[in-house]
């Protein structure tokens, strides 16, 4: 493969293009956003990933990397554009229509076009082979059409493209088998080679088995705070079990992948995917969870100060996208009972729509602090600092990541334990 044109400079387009390049590969990356391009024509990113900027400013100085507004003609062509959802929920493929169509004038018989993007199932065969087709080639033999899944872990990026199975599935065995060769040359994992609706459905589903397995544990969260049992416990023992693999509760699941792609699924077959559209029901629903059970722990309180502390969807990151803390934050705010305060120490200011507090600042006097997500900084939470600067110390561990014990006057309560009410008795059997 001498050149490659990857459409779309973003998490994974621009890591993709300099992994290419790096191997010796002349790649052009395309991007619809002139500061993407021009920086990067300078050896310069914008986004944040771990060793990035060192291997980006390495092939832009040895000439293997270069930036565009326009697609270019290439052997190989790699689009990796967002999938975001729409509303309704449906996916909307609109960046990858409108990538196709932007390659289609430069595209010659022989050449391999490869998605990357997370699609529906389908989408392959019923959105990409028909805008090759318009445009006067046949997507079964004058090209290579084929769908590779991108199944990296921010943070991880670089290792992972490398060191990963790859499924790569095209729209026939002849175009499958150019366009796994493709990533061979940068791939030290497995590279397996399947069709393109398999490649579609499995991406899919590693995240939807996933996402329905932590509906799980939140399910168990809510019988437990009913039923007065022990969730972490129940699933610390229950995971001793060689086969059993109990996710952990929490507040909801965020990010742009859990929360998203197992809707592509129900999408197509809403009939038959009732436990994937369930299981979403049921994460959608810990927020609401949260915030009932932040209710019943002030109900006492004339004013209470709560603090709530992390916004991001997991921890020790800085992305709030579909975060489940934000709702639940918008939801504290718009209470007027409380004086509410927030902290994230991997948050800006200028990411979310309130003001962001010190950690001193916002225990000063709190009846309760929430914590929303498991960052390094909240596991090293210092108990005497809460003890002496809390009103009434009080603590709602959503994730299950503090060390904080409950003593010396500290109450500590996890998502599943039962709050307010008593447990409900449970009947004896034959009573
Ligand atoms: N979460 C729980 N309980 C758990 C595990 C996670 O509530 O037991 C929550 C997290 O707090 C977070 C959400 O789930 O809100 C998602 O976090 P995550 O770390 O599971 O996943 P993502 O969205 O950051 O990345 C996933 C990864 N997929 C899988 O692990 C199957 C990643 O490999 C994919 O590349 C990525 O989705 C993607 O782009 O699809």
């Amino acid at each position: 493969m001498q050149k490659i044109c990857v459409i779309g400079l973003g998490y994974i387009g621009l890591p993709t293009a300099a992994i290419f390049a790096r191997a010796g590969v002349s790649v052009v990356g395309v991007d619809v956003n002139k500061q993407v391009v021009e920086r990067l024509n300078k050896g310069e990113i914008i986004i944040e990933e771990v060793g990035l900027p060192e291997v980006v400013k390495e092939v832009v100085e040895s000439g293997k990397l270069r930036a565009s507004m326009e697609p270019e003609e290439a052997d190989a062509f790699i689009i990796s554009v967002p999938t975001p959802i729409h509303e309704d929920c449906t996916a909307n493929v609109e960046y990858v229509r409108s990538a196709t169509k932007a390659i289609v004038p430069y595209l010659k018989k022989g050449n391999v076009v490869i998605v990357e993007s997370t699609i529906p199932p389908r989408t392959m065969d019923d959105v990409v082979a028909p805008i090759i087709e318009e445009a006067g080639l046949n997507p079964k033999e004058d090209v290579a059409l084929a769908h590779c899944p991108e199944r990296v872990l921010p943070g991880r990026i670089l290792i992972e493209l490398v060191e990963n199975t790859r499924i790569v599935g095209g729209l026939t065995p002849e175009a499958t088998a150019k366009a796994a060769d493709v990533y061979r040359q940068i791939v030290t994992g497995d590279v397996i080679e399947t069709e393109a609706v398999t490649a579609e459905m499995s991406k899919l589903m590693e995240n939807t088995f996933r996402d329905v397995n932590i509906a799980l544990a939140n399910e168990l969260a809510k019988i437990s705070a009913r039923l007065g049992v022990d969730a972490h416990k129940v699933i610390e023992l229950a995971n001793k079990h060689p086969r059993v693999n109990i996710h952990q509760p929490g507040p909801g699941v965020g990010g742009h992948c859990l929360a998203v792609d197992p809707y592509f699924i129900v999408e197509k077959a809403p009939e038959e995917a009732r436990l994937i559209q369930l299981s979403r029901d049921i994460n959608n629903s810990m927020p609401d969870f949260v915030i009932e059970q932040i209710i019943k722990l002030t109900a006492e309180l004339k004013e209470p100060k709560i603090a709530l502390f992390g916004l991001t969807y997991k921890g020790n990151i800085d992305d709030v996208r579909e975060s489940p803390a934000i709702e639940i934050v918008e939801k504290v705010l718009a209470n007027p009972r409380y004086d509410v305060r927030v902290h994230d120490p991997h948050v800006r200011e200028e990411q979310v729509p309130f003001p962001l507090l010190s950690f001193e600042e916002a225990v000063k006097g709190a009846n309760l602090v929430v914590v929303l997500a498991d960052h390094n900084e909240f596991k090293a939470i210092d108990q005497q600092a809460l003890l002496a600067q809390m009103e009434t110390p009080v603590v709602f561990d959503t994730k299950n990541c503090t060390n904080l014990k409950q003593e010396e006057g500290l109450t500590v309560y996890r998502i599943g334990d039962v709050i307010g009410l008593q447990a409900i008795a449970v009947k004896p059997i034959n009573s």
